[in-house]
């Protein structure tokens, strides 16, 4: 099918509407559009009528030739075939696809929108060239969508339009995908090698002012790695798969992080503020607690880390997360989501489910009840923040932790007395820490402000960046439990503090974590 052999990586639907397109005109938007480096231009005018669209579609076909680019007409065939355009474009309320391929031939392009794995599959059985997956997130431009499915249901899609290791079929996302996340829905979209072979925008470029910019601007990000997201910087061969390979490298990364003052922004409840702050300078950071939304991207430019921990999820709070999750995902700095007490209430369940679609972050850590919440199906029923009783095996534990960063493509931990630690292939457990930690407040808190600053001073590894934190934090801790002078939570926070304090000092030096570790 000649349709496999299409550049599908920017595909441009047009829109006549006052609202987005203005008072320009359509065939100068997709020609300046065609210079930025759109690959497919789709004519899409739900009022016009049949006249002004044959009208406006001819002259559209002139330009895209010019640029050997295929015009497919949305719905309706009458009008494709009355310019001899390539193809159409046909969403489920429309035509059947195969009575549109009988009356348009096998030559034709012929794609259909799907947003649903039935919808998909159908789609593919009844001989659609194409996909367009959708709709993405919620969009002014389409009202009357069906489902918004975000990247976890692109990824679904993904995963099913599979046959063996190649799916069988082009796919391209749609639905208020923009040069802001672009390359987080074509990263999180991921199915395996399953991947989206592009993206189709609408107002990203009609709507601006400058569309053959937009449209260049949208190539790039769509042809450059996106190594922001990735678990190491370039996942090659140099990445550390081996434990012992892994754990020779820590001493390295807590010496890098300790002399670097690394920022950790904190985004977090007003409980842990100051445990918190302290914790992060005793490990060397430098800590700003500031949940001013409006502030986030300057801070976001200083190179540090944010944490958004969900304690306090109010309304308010919301909008600032949202505001500091874009901020740093726009300069591509690492982002942890702290879900605190995230199965606990209807809110919070909410709440991580708009986190989720709104950004990338980094590291998810939690405890079992919150990391089972992230998954969406908490086997653990949360009382208060706390941990409640585990329900899961070690094994079934590494599975959960696998099974989501591989869908989240990031690095998850699960913290408890054996903390759990993934990015999807390499999963690692540790045995560090001390009882302690579950008997003051902010132990969690504190913790993701110390993974924040290590995934921010070290960018090589996110795995390696969020172990050595752990490390730095958990031994730390068994140094503070084993003076002689604690005698119970009280007197371990101070002690907690200088051991944070003295082990950052003693790598330094290059002591080294000796044999204290419990992997
Ligand atoms: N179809 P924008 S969403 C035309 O989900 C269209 O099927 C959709 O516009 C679907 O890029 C959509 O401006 C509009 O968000 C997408
Ligand atoms: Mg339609």
């Amino acid at each position: 099918m000649a349709s496999r052999q299409l550049d599908w990586s920017l595909y441009l639907v047009t829109d006549s509407t006052p609202a987005i397109l203005g008072d320009k005109d359509i065939v100068h938007v997709v020609e300046q559009a065609l210079l930025g480096g759109v690959t497919i231009v789709q004519y899409r005018d739900k009022h016009a009528d049949t006249g002004v669209m044959i009208e406006n579609a001819s002259r559209l076909h002139a330009v895209t030739r010019k640029y050997n680019v295929p015009l497919l007409i949305n719905d309706r065939l009458d009008v494709a075939q009355a310019i001899g355009a390539e193809g159409v474009h046909i969403g489920q309320d429309d035509i059947p696809i195969k009575l549109a391929r009988k009356l348009l031939g096998s030559e034709a392009i012929i794609g259909v929108t799907a947003s649903s794995v039935a919808e998909a599959e159908k789609a593919i059985q009844d001989g659609a060239d194409y996909l367009g997956i959708g709709t993405t997130f919620a969009t002014p431009t389409k009202t009357d969508t069906k489902s918004i499915i975000g990247t976890r249901g692109l990824q679904e899609i993904l995963g099913s339009t599979s046959t063996g290791t190649e799916k069988s079929i082009p796919c391209v996302a749609i639905g208020s995908i923009n040069s802001r996340n672009v390359q987080r829905v074509l990263h999180q979209s991921a199915h395996g090698t399953n991947r989206l072979n592009g993206v189709a925008v609408v107002s990203a470029i009609m709507a601006s002012s400058d569309p053959r910019e937009s449209a260049k601007q949208l190539v790039d990000l769509i042809k450059s790695t996106p190594q922001k997201f990735y678990a190491s910087v370039s996942p090659t061969s140099s990445t550390r798969t081996n434990i012992s390979e892994i754990v020779a490298e820590i001493p390295d990364i807590i010496k890098t992080h300790v002399t670097s003052s690394t920022l950790t922004h904190n985004m977090t409840n007003t409980v842990v503020q100051n445990f918190a702050a302290n914790v992060a300078i005793a490990t060397g950071a430098s800590p700003i607690m500031s949940d001013n939304g409006p502030e986030a991207p300057d801070l976001a430019r200083l190179g540090g880390g944010l944490v958004i921990n969900m304690g306090t999820a109010t309304p308010e709070k919301m909008k600032s997360f949202l505001a500091g999750l874009q901020a740093y995902n726009q300069v591509g700095s690492p982002v942890i989501l702290d879900p605190v007490g995230g199965g606990a209430t209807a809110l919070r369940r909410e709440a991580i489910k708009t986190l989720l679609a709104a950004g990338f972050f980094s590291v998810i850590k939690g405890n079992e009840g919150e990391i089972g919440a992230v998954v969406g199906a908490s086997g653990v029923q949360q009382r208060g923040v706390d941990s409640g009783p585990s329900t899961s095996t070690h094994e079934e534990k590494i599975k959960i932790v696998q099974d989501l960063a591989r869908r989240e493509h990031n690095i998850i931990v699960m913290t408890g007395a054996i903390d759990y630690i993934s990015d999807g292939t390499r999963t690692i457990t540790l045995g560090n820490g001390s009882p302690y930690l579950g008997r003051i407040t902010g132990a969690g808190c504190a913790l993701g402000a110390v993974i924040a600053s290590y995934n921010a001073a070290y960018r090589h590894d996110k795995l390696l960046a969020t172990l050595a934190a752990l490390l730095h934090y958990e031994l730390a801790a068994e140094r503070a439990e084993a003076r002689v002078e604690v005698r119970g939570p009280g007197t371990f926070i101070p002690a907690f503090l200088d051991e944070l304090y003295l082990f950052g000092e003693e790598m330094k030096q290059g002591v080294g974590t000796g044999d204290k570790t419990k992997f």
